[in-house]
């Protein structure tokens, strides 16, 4: 299948479960990231698709998942259920050999298998703002500051989750986006945002930095607010209360 074909198919598969999908070629990446985390199995010009789950995903895939009572609820739900549609999706591609990553991929030594936010920026979905790009960096030397992506239609409502990499699909021409600058490289909104993200992300207040068209349901952030090792519990309500209802 040749990219054209691959790229519509995703969207096909995913735009209506609530997700994203963009293109972006390994060298992108690996030209920014430390040796370190390179992805170095790849050529240069292979492509990969970034796959981000809106506001929307949630009711549109996750609760549909969370209440099918044949699903045993174990470990994280959120990332089961987006495991098992990215898994759906590749079967759509029985000739291709597709790669998957997930952005809770880590190495034995804890370190992530792939940079998440870096591939947000490359392939053009949310830009990368962090205190490196900073002329006057007002944060402490030792204080391991985390940069943060924004989204133009979401802002800091929604997630990296998965990148899917099609070894033998090479596209040296594939044409490359720019993020949009949300913060129009305004650097006192660029230190607020990671001051927000870095002292107070509990507050969720960094998401709301820019104006946005969808934040997460108060159900979806009933959900995130509460402890992950109490998010089963919650779900086992939310299927008595839903079986109720039936
Ligand atoms: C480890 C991790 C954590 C650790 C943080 C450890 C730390 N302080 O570093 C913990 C568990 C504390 C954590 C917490 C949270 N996290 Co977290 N976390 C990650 C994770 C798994 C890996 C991040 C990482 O290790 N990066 C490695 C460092 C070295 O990367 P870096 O600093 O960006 O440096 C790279 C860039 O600078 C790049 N680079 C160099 N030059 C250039 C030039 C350009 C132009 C570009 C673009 C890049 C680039 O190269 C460097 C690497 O060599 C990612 C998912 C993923 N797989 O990426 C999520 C992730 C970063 N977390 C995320 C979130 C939302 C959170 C939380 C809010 C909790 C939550 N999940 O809701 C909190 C916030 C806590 C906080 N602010 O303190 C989101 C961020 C989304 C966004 N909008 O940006 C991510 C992407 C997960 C996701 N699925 O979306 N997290």
């Amino acid at each position: 299948m040749d990219f054209e074909t691959i790229y519509e198919l995703l969207q096909n598969n995913l735009l209506e479960s609530g997700f994203e999908v963009y293109p972006f070629l390994i060298s992108w990446y690996n030209s920014v990231v430390d040796p370190l985390f390179r992805l170095s199995n790849y050529d240069d010009d292979t492509v990969a698709f970034l796959i981000v789950s809106t506001p929307s995903m949630f009711e549109k895939t996750f609760l549909p998942y969370a209440l099918d009572v044949s699903k045993d609820l174990i470990r994280d739900p959120i990332d089961c259920c987006v495991k098992e549609k990215m898994q759906s999706v590749i079967e759509r591609f029985p000739e291709d050999e597709v790669d998957v990553l997930f952005d809770y991929d880590l190495w034995p030594t804890r370190r992530a298998k792939i940079i998440m936010q870096t591939v947000g920026h490359v392939s053009g979905a949310a830009c990368f703002y962090s205190r490196q790009q900073l002329q006057n960096d007002p944060f402490p030397k030792d204080k391991n500051m985390m940069g943060i992506c924004l989204h133009p239609k979401y802002g800091g409502w929604f997630a990296l989750r998965s990148v899917l990499i099609f070894k033998t699909l090479q596209y040296p021409l594939l044409p490359r986006i720019s993020p949009p600058d949300v913060l129009n490289g305004d650097e006192s909104l660029i230190v607020d945002v990671l001051q927000r993200f870095n002292y107070c992300w509990q507050d969720g207040t960094y998401r709301n930095v820019i104006p946005v068209i969808e934040t997460y349901s108060t159900l979806q952030q009933s959900y995130f607010q509460t402890n992950p090792t109490d998010r089963l519990v919650w779900l086992a309500d939310l299927r008595r209360m839903n079986n109720e209802n039936v």
